[in-house]
């Protein structure tokens, strides 16, 4: 056995993880991991971000996209500080992803050494796991147990802090083996009470969310629900899940849900929910199920034993994973009489739902992404942060069956450039469009110059109204015409996507999108599409005047 480095030791496991590409920004504090890097280049590469917030959210979007842990490389101190806001998008949007954090060497620990923070303490909370390997000789040990917490149970982040000497310590190791997953697999007995309630059900609904899908258990669900006839919901921000033309699909329970697709999950006598933890945004604010003990029967399957009866007392709790559970039921067995009729109107609900509505100004979104939807490909990827432009792809684009959504469900701005970027790195033959806001683009537009790096390209859409436009409208509610703190004045964004090297087009009318979005898509390189928007736009449904004469009026009853 050779005798090698702790950097050496330590990119050798990730090649054992069979980890095709990390994220990262380089710092002083891990050069010998670097240079490990550097010979397992093809291999493995290192992709270089512009700030450890954009690495961090491409990492968790590789994980995501691949279901295996995303890795990303920061330095310590201001690294593990700027990378902060992937972590935890990974732990709410229960994403697998290892982040290896650089340390202070050993024999200045304790005095706030340069750049030293306890990382055990500050991501105590965020991160599932959080650990400092002391030893390069137990290398192979904390990196195969890191892989492993991330991707069981409820996947989630592991931060790894990685003092310096031991790095340039060695050591004589063996590598740790490829490791999974653990499976969790549903008892038989449980399965049959499972079948006898939806059989039995009136107002049945399933509702799919979480990770630790994979292409089986998404074709799983096709088959369980054309063979049940049960409708099916997405929870929020995985509408990936399932084919949003089909006609089961019922629509997406998050936020901004359709009233009648609301109602049909209180309603429900029976509520079929796989991989999904039921958190706020999916439940409307914890307002769709009563606290402990829902009205519904809730058949509650979850990977994680946890998150099962976290919140909803089930009538039956299952831990499983989605693809387990459903590889384990009969869905003949577990289809109700009037199964047909129930899953028609829920689709006939959802798409009325998506069916345009006027909107002021010259630019509507809802001609733009009903274009977006037609023309985009069947395995195209689209991504978004945060903010109102997003409920425009949210309730008209439809996802699924190959459609991928990469959103994050924690709700953090600045998510739509580096996953778009992850998306295309790891899918380089799909078409990934990038939405953003004007503020939610700023907040990580720097990784523009990652993906003309890389020649990722991808088409970046921003929607610019001028504002912080989903605060403004909170605003407008509750302190009408007191505007502050939420107007922005934005560069010229097709411009400054030119000065990065990238394609640049600006729109002020919807019929410039579609000639636009073709020549972007056939550039060459990365693009970007600056679309100005009227701020009266600022929902789906109203405008800013509207809301504040409401605001007014809720002011004088
Ligand atoms: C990292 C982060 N910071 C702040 C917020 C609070 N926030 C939610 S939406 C929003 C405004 C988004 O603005 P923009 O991207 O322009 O979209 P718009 O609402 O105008 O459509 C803000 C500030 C957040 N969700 N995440
Ligand atoms: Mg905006």
């Amino acid at each position: 056995m050779a005798v090698r480095t702790g950097g050496e030791i330590l990119v050798a496991n990730l090649v054992a993880q069979r980890v095709t590409h990390a994220f990262g920004v380089p710092g002083e504090s891990y050069l010998a991991v670097l240079d490990a890097l550097h010979d397992v280049r093809d291999q493995l590469p290192f992709v270089i971000c512009r700030q450890e917030g954009g690495a961090t959210y491409t990492a968790e979007a590789y994980g995501k996209l691949t279901g295996r842990p995303g890795v990303v490389f920061v330095t310590r101190g201001p690294g593990a500080t700027n990378a902060a806001v992937g972590i935890h998008t990974a732990a709410q949007d229960s994403t697998p992803l290892v982040a290896f954090v650089g340390q202070i060497g050993s024999d200045t620990v304790d005095r706030e050494a340069f750049q030293e923070i306890d990382y055990r303490r500050m991501y105590g909370s965020v991160a599932k796991w959080v650990a400092q390997i002391d030893r390069a000789g137990r290398i192979p040990e904390y990196v195969a147990h890191a892989f492993r917490i991330a991707m069981s149970g409820r996947p989630g982040p592991v931060v790894l802090a990685l003092p310096e000497d031991m790095l340039t310590s060695s050591a004589e190791v063996a590598d740790a083996p490829y490791v999974e997953g653990t499976a969790a697999a549903p008892a038989r007995d449980d399965v049959l009470r499972a079948e006898a309630m939806l059989r039995t059900a009136v107002r049945p609904l399933v509702i799919v969310g979480g990770s630790r899908w994979d292409a089986a258990a998404r074709a799983a669900l096709a088959r369980f629900a054309d063979a049940s006839q049960l409708p099916v919901a997405c929870a929020f921000r995985h509408q990936d899940l399932f084919a949003n033309r089909h006609p089961l699909y019922a629509g997406d329970v998050g936020i901004g849900i359709n009233p009648r697709l609301a109602a049909r999950v209180r309603d429900a006598d029976v509520l079929l929910v796989i991989g999904e933890r039921l958190g706020e945004t999916t439940t409307s604010g914890y307002t769709l199920l009563d606290v402990p003990l829902p009205k519904q029967a809730l058949l509650h399957v979850h990977p994680d034993a946890l998150e099962l009866g976290r919140v909803y007392q089930p009538a039956l709790a299952i831990a499983a994973t989605p693809g387990a559970f459903i590889a384990a039921i009969d869905p003949h067995a577990s289809r109700p009489a009037a199964a047909q009729t129930i899953a028609a109107s829920a689709h006939a609900d959802y798409d009325a739902w998506r069916a345009p509505r006027p909107v002021p100004g010259d630019v509507d979104l809802w001609t733009i992404v009903q274009w977006l939807d037609e023309r985009l490909p069947a395995d195209a990827v689209l991504t978004n942060g945060a903010g109102n432009y997003a409920t425009w792809v949210h309730r008209v684009f439809r996802y699924g069956a190959g459609r991928r959504q990469l959103a994050p469900y924690s709700g953090a701005m600045g998510y739509g450039v580096p996953s778009a970027v992850a998306a295309k790195i790891v899918h380089p033959e799909r078409v990934v469009v990038s939405w953003n806001g004007d503020g939610c683009y700023m907040m990580n537009g720097q990784e523009l110059a990652t993906a003309v790096q890389y020649d990722a390209r991808v088409v970046f859409v921003v929607i610019d109204n001028g504002m912080y436009g989903t605060i403004r409208m909170h605003q407008e509610r509750h302190y009408p015409a007191r505007v502050y703190g939420t107007d922005l004045v934005n560069p010229d964004f097709a411009q400054l996507a030119r000065a990065y090297g990238a394609h640049g087009e600006t729109i002020a009318r919807t019929d410039e999108f579609a000639p636009a979005f073709e020549r972007a898509v056939l550039a060459g390189r990365p693009a970007l599409l600056h679309v100005r928007v009227d701020p009266q736009a600022v929902t789906m449904t109203t405008t800013l005047a509207a809301l504040r004469e409401q605001g007014f009026a809720a002011r004088s009853t």
